[in-house]
């Protein structure tokens, strides 16, 4: 048996609703997707011109640091890999700030975002993700704690040092590993 529950977590059949502040508006014509930092030329897309990536489905389970979990939830997005291919990343690029709407942020590895899993979501399972969940684009990195998974998303700062991010400066883990339990940062 694959064990899908990462130690310390309970696994929930809602899908709590979390973060910090209120829901930011959208306005299609004012939305952009940015990237910019370690990277040979800044990229920056239009709403409909990130809509027209080519889309990838996905299926995960999501474990928050506040300890539910998830299971297999349907994600459709385009593949981190996709949107970061649109750019040339300089070799000094080792880890990613991703920005999210009213400065919301956080730090990681760039690795996790080349990674097969890591997608930025517009639906899940089978709808159009609600404005609580991130619409109209979050990130979704299964491999750490649901907070590296920036709702409302706006672009990804290639970054040559790590630097953390809103929760990272907060207490939690710079890191995040669910399986390695990294919830919290060392007092
Ligand atoms: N922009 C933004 N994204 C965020 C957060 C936030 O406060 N702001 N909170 C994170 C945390 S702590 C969690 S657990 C998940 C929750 O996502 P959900 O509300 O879709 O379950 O969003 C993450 N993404
Ligand atoms: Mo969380």
């Amino acid at each position: 048996m694959v064990i899908r529950v990462p130690p310390g977590q309970r696994v929930t059949e809602k899908w709590p609703v979390l973060h910090y502040g209120s829901i930011p508006p959208f306005d299609p014509q004012r939305w952009d997707f940015r990237i910019f930092g370690e990277v040979e030329e800044p990229l920056r897309l239009s709403y409909e011109e990130f809509m027209a990536l080519p889309k990838k489905v996905i299926t995960c389970d999501i474990h928050c640091v506040t300890r539910w979990s998830r299971l297999g939830v349907t994600f459709e997005g385009v593949a981190a890999r996709t949107v970061l291919g649109l750019v040339k990343i300089k070799p000094s690029a080792q880890y990613v700030m991703v920005h999210a709407e009213q400065g919301y942020e956080t730090n990681l590895p760039l690795s996790y975002l080349l990674e097969d899993d890591a997608l930025f979501a517009y639906r899940a399972d089978g709808k159009d993700l609600t404005p609580e969940h991130g619409w109209p684009l979050r990130l979704v990195v299964p491999k750490l704690y649901f907070w590296k998974s920036a709702k409302w998303v706006r672009g990804l700062e290639l970054m040559a040092h790590d630097r953390p991010g809103f929760w990272e400066r907060n207490g939690y883990h710079i890191r995040g590993d669910p399986w390695q339990e990294e919830r919290y940062s060392e007092p």
